[in-house]
């Protein structure tokens, strides 16, 4: 065993110790700590101030009750958290996420992912997580408007335009940032950008619903360019029909690429002929406006639906993981290989498990890190701040073009760090290398806090 994965393991069996009981966030650091330790080695500055030992250890965590009364007058009572995990670049920044999988262990890995990320964006933010274990699924809008509200109660308290700024993820889409804001509008008497996604006629940006896929497929341009191919006339695996699933589709079909399935947590549909034009209208449709489930467009244009199954290994040119963390496995990732599949982003926070990245980098599949590809909407969410703070709206074009321009820096970043004496590039590597940089100056210059 050489140096660094005697380092690793050392390394990891104290976080472990210190986190019992959060394989999701072992899982996360794990990842980053493989690429960073031997940098961490070649630059002893950054190992006498144990940073990535301080970098793993949130800011703080804020845990806290949310009762409230659903429709049958019974009283319910879930748990909320706010992870604030470092804000050494700017105020803390990340997404709420409402689903009933949420733990603290999982906010913690989507927070300290969020760091990199965030750094990558260029753009003065750093990174924090939200969410509680609510299921907003078959709630009628009354009973998420009084969750929202009661989780607000406790929540205003701790976040603000200059301190932190949530934002949504899987459950927490226009309807409940505007119950958020709503309420916090009222606690505090103040109207001000504490949360983004927020909807147009009260401080939300353009393209910011789009922002997460459009950057995905943005980024997977960037990736094809530098080996001279692009999206035209590529057909792609796209799993999940949430927000970033649907954008990611939407950008694909403009830059002359198509997906031939879509997602929901029941199963998946295959169309062939492409999941775009009227068909994709009519499944957006579906599912920001009905809420209804993915089946129902199999029913509709007679294509084949494959319930409780995963869409990897259908034959496809790209892949866009766009549901949830851990959804390509190891044997996925073998048949996505087998079926001709040869670059893969990540529209979801770590969809791809660790022996799947494997098979990846050994099938020599192209792969973009969700910190990397994913960074789109987070983006748009800090040109909302930008937006907010100067009280002005910038028109489609002026933030569409920004969030291209950003997507390009950090494949450039990625480039920088990742490359390889060959020409190849390990996005994993410099995405994880960039990231930590920036962040990591600042804490260095900050001395010991
Ligand atoms: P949505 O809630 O809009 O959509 C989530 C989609 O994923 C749904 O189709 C959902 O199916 C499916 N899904 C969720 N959980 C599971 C599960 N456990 N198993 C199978 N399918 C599942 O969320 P988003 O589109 O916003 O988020 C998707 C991913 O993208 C997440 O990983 C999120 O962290 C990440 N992300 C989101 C950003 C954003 O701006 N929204 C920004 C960057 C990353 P069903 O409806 O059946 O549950
Ligand atoms: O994972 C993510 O980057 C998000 N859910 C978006 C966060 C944000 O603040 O826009």
């Amino acid at each position: 065993m050489n140096q660094s994965a005697t380092q690793y393991d050392r390394f990891m069996e104290g976080l472990v110790r210190r986190n019992p009981g959060e394989p999701e966030f072992h899982q996360a650091v794990g990842e980053v700590a493989h690429t960073l330790l031997p940098f961490i080695d070649e630059h002893p500055e950054y190992r006498e101030a144990s940073i990535l030992e301080r970098m793993t250890e949130p800011d703080r965590v804020v845990i806290f009750r949310v009762c409230w009364e659903d429709d049958q007058g019974n009283i319910r009572t879930n748990r909320a958290w706010r992870v604030q995990f470092n804000n050494a670049i700017g105020p803390y920044k990340g997404g709420m996420r409402f689903h009933p999988s949420v733990t603290l262990s999982v906010l913690k890995f989507l927070g300290f992912e969020q760091c990199f990320k965030n750094a990558l964006t260029t753009l003065p933010m750093g990174g924090g997580k939200g969410g509680s274990n609510f299921n907003p699924k078959g709630k009628s809008d009354r009973e998420v408007m009084r969750f929202c509200q009661s989780l607000m109660v406790e929540l205003h308290r701790h976040i603000g335009e200059h301190t932190d700024v949530p934002a949504g993820d899987i459950g927490v889409g226009s309807r409940e940032i505007s119950y958020m804001f709503g309420q916090y509008k009222r606690l505090e008497n103040r109207f001000t950008g504490m949360l983004t996604g927020k909807g147009l006629a009260f401080g939300g940006s353009l393209v910011r619903t789009e922002a997460t896929g459009y950057g995905a497929v943005y980024f997977m341009q960037n990736m094809l360019e530098r080996r001279g191919d692009s999206c035209e006339g590529k057909t792609a695996i796209v799993s999940g029909s949430g927000n970033v699933a649907l954008y990611c589709m939407e950008k694909l079909e403009q830059l002359g690429g198509y997906s031939v399935t879509a997602s929901d947590s029941g199963g998946f549909v295959y169309d062939p002929d492409g999941i775009r034009g009227e068909k994709l209208e009519w499944l957006k449709r579906l599912k920001e406006e009905r809420r209804g489930r993915i089946h129902e467009y199999a029913e509709e244009f007679g294509c084949e639906y494959h319930q409780g199954k995963r869409p990897w290994g259908v034959k496809a040119d790209l892949a866009f993981p766009c549901a949830t963390q851990n959804e390509i496995s190891g044997d996925d990732a073998q048949a996505l290989a087998q079926a001709g599949t040869f670059a893969l982003a990540e529209g979801a926070n770590m969809p791809t498990q660790p022996d799947a990245v494997e098979v990846l980098r050994r099938e020599g599949i192209l792969f973009a890190p969700g910190k990397a590809a994913n960074a789109g909407g987070v983006a748009v969410s800090g040109l909302e701040q930008s937006q907010n703070a100067l009280r002005i709206s910038w028109p489609r074009e002026e933030v569409d073009k920004r969030l291209q321009k950003i997507m390009a820096e950090i494949h450039a970043q990625c480039v920088h760090w990742g490359e390889a004496p060959d020409g190849s590039v390990d996005y994993l590597k410099g995405a994880n290398l960039g990231g930590f940089v920036k962040v990591a100056d600042a804490m260095l210059a900050y001395g010991v806090v």
